[in-house]
């Protein structure tokens, strides 16, 4: 049977990309759907009617939701091709946590850029820095969290990298400075076209900040 893959994206934003690299890490072809997340589609409200958003991978009539757990899904189903998993239990639980870790812990942090000023924008970005660097420590001298291949925690934090940018500019401030473990791990990241296609240009991710910033009216 034919496969039939579809995912609902939006470029600028984080999450699809983890989709984005792990399809393409699997060399599977796909139907990409561009929502407006300002007017919803009705596709998408069927398709993810729990949280209404994206990203959402349509196989074959079934939709899965959750970037991490469409990862692990696109890893199960396309097993024959660059594992993302590691096969190891232990190893894979490891891999699970890191993942887990940075949704619970960057996420939040990174949001200093919305809204906090002054002192308390000080304060935040001072922990996104520590968790930043929390994360430096677990990749150490390896060249991908994976170990020698591009693995499950890579695919995780890829997602946040093309906000370095925009991160840059409201900071006032250089990431190769505060993390240049993560900088060189980055770049040697992009060296795969599988990753260097899926993730968003930097500079329509700023845009995308900005006018999300106007319209709800932060200064
Ligand atoms: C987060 C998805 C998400 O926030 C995941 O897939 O990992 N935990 C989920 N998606 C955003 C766009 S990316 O910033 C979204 O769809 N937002 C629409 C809304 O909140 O209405």
């Amino acid at each position: 049977m034919k496969e039939k893959v579809i995912l609902v994206d939006m470029h600028p934003s984080m999450f699809g990309i983890r989709a984005r690299v792990a399809l393409a890490e699997k060399g599977v072809e796909y139907e990409c759907r561009e929502e407006d997340l300002q007017n919803k589609s009705q596709f998408l409200l069927e398709m993810n009617p729990v949280h209404k958003k994206i990203p959402v991978l349509i196989h074959n009539g079934k939709p899965v939701c959750e970037s991490l757990i469409i990862v692990e899904y696109i890893d199960e189903v396309w097993s024959d091709k660059s594992p993302l998993l590691p096969s190891d239990p232990y190893r894979r639980a490891q891999a699970r946590f890191w993942a887990d870790y940075i949704d619970k812990k960057l996420y939040d942090a990174q949001r200093w850029i919305w809204c906090v000023k002054g002192e308390e924008q000080d304060e935040k970005k001072k922990e996104f820095f520590e968790i930043l660097k929390q994360l430096e420590s677990e990749l150490g001298e390896k060249p991908f969290f994976g170990g020698e291949r591009f693995g499950f925690v890579d695919v995780a934090l890829i997602t946040y990298t093309p906000w370095f940018q925009t991160y840059e500019t409201c900071g006032n401030l250089s990431m190769e400075q505060h993390c240049p473990k993560l900088i060189a791990w980055l770049k040697r990241c992009s060296h795969k076209e599988t990753v260097s296609k899926s993730l968003s240009d930097p500079n329509k991710v700023y845009h995308y900040f900005l006018t999300l910033k106007e319209r709800l009216g932060i200064d």
